[in-house]
């Protein structure tokens, strides 16, 4: 396939519940997007980025992916956010990247994101779930843990924004160099890749957005938190010195 438009990355983890139903759905709904932004020879691909699950969600990935030609899979090994995003973003051909949930699938954000996208407005546009105009439908202990997160965020490293986790778009090239300099992976790598966006002088522009998952989480919140503490330490002194602990 010639390069794509646009590369849409999802990261997967045991999902055979949802994958199916979630990849035909999105590949429906971008042709939706196309009229919408009246651009009818838009093209995507999508990248399923897979590691460690336990479930069929391989084999289903690699059967989607043998079905329709916009679909393409990689499993990298043990379960890890940060390094299967890393990865799809690095593995992307598109002149733009979506980076996806596949409980989500948002395409009220393709559309706004891309707008932004095409006319310059942005370089990279963050979907928010804490600001202004968002609508955040999951349960309010996480959506507590999201505003501490960016509490921390503000106080370690001088993030001034509303949120770095969930639904990004940016344009490919700029933001390699930037995903070259990120040193975390796992959860906090999508936070590591805004707020050096961000240092780095790019146009970053967050859009409100409406999150309702098709499915709760798969990994209990409170397990992550040792974590994503650790990331966090990680990250402050890799954004502040410039190099790894
Ligand atoms: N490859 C890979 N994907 C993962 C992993 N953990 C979660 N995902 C995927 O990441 C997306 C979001 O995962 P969820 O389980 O919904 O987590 P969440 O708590 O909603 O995530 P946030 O609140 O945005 O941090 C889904 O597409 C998952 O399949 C992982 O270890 N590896
Ligand atoms: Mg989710």
């Amino acid at each position: 396939m010639a390069s794509p438009d646009v590369s849409i990355v999802i990261p997967v983890y045991n999902e055979e519940g949802i994958l199916r139903d979630a990849v035909t759905e999105l590949l429906e709904g971008l042709d939706v997007v196309r009229t919408a932004l009246h651009w009818p020879d838009l093209t995507f691909e999508i990248i399923l980025a897979e590691n460690g699950s336990r479930d069929a969600t391989v084999e289903l990935a690699e059967h989607l992916a043998s079905e329709f030609a916009e679909v393409r899979t990689f499993s990298l090994g043990e379960p890890n956010y940060g390094k299967a995003l890393r990865r799809g973003i690095e593995e992307a051909s598109g002149k733009w990247v979506i980076c996806e949930e596949i409980d989500l699938c948002d395409l009220d954000f393709h559309r706004r994101a891309l707008e932004l996208l095409r006319h310059g407005d942005a370089d990279f546009v963050v979907g928010s779930k804490a600001m202004k105009g968002s609508n955040d439908e999951r349960p309010l202990f996480r959506r507590a843990a999201t505003r501490v997160m960016n509490g921390l965020l503000w106080a370690s490293v001088g993030f001034r924004g509303t949120d770095t986790h969930g639904l990004k778009a940016f344009h490919r090239t700029r933001l390699l160099p930037i995903v070259e300099q990120c040193v975390i992976d796992r959860d906090l790598f999508a936070s590591e890749l805004v707020i050096r966006a961000g240092r780095a002088r790019l146009r970053v522009v967050e859009v409100p957005i409406r999150l309702a998952e098709k499915r709760a989480p798969a990994i209990n919140l409170t397990s992550r938190v040792p974590n994503v503490l650790r990331g966090l330490v990680k990250l402050t002194y890799a954004v502040r010195t410039g190099k790894k602990l």
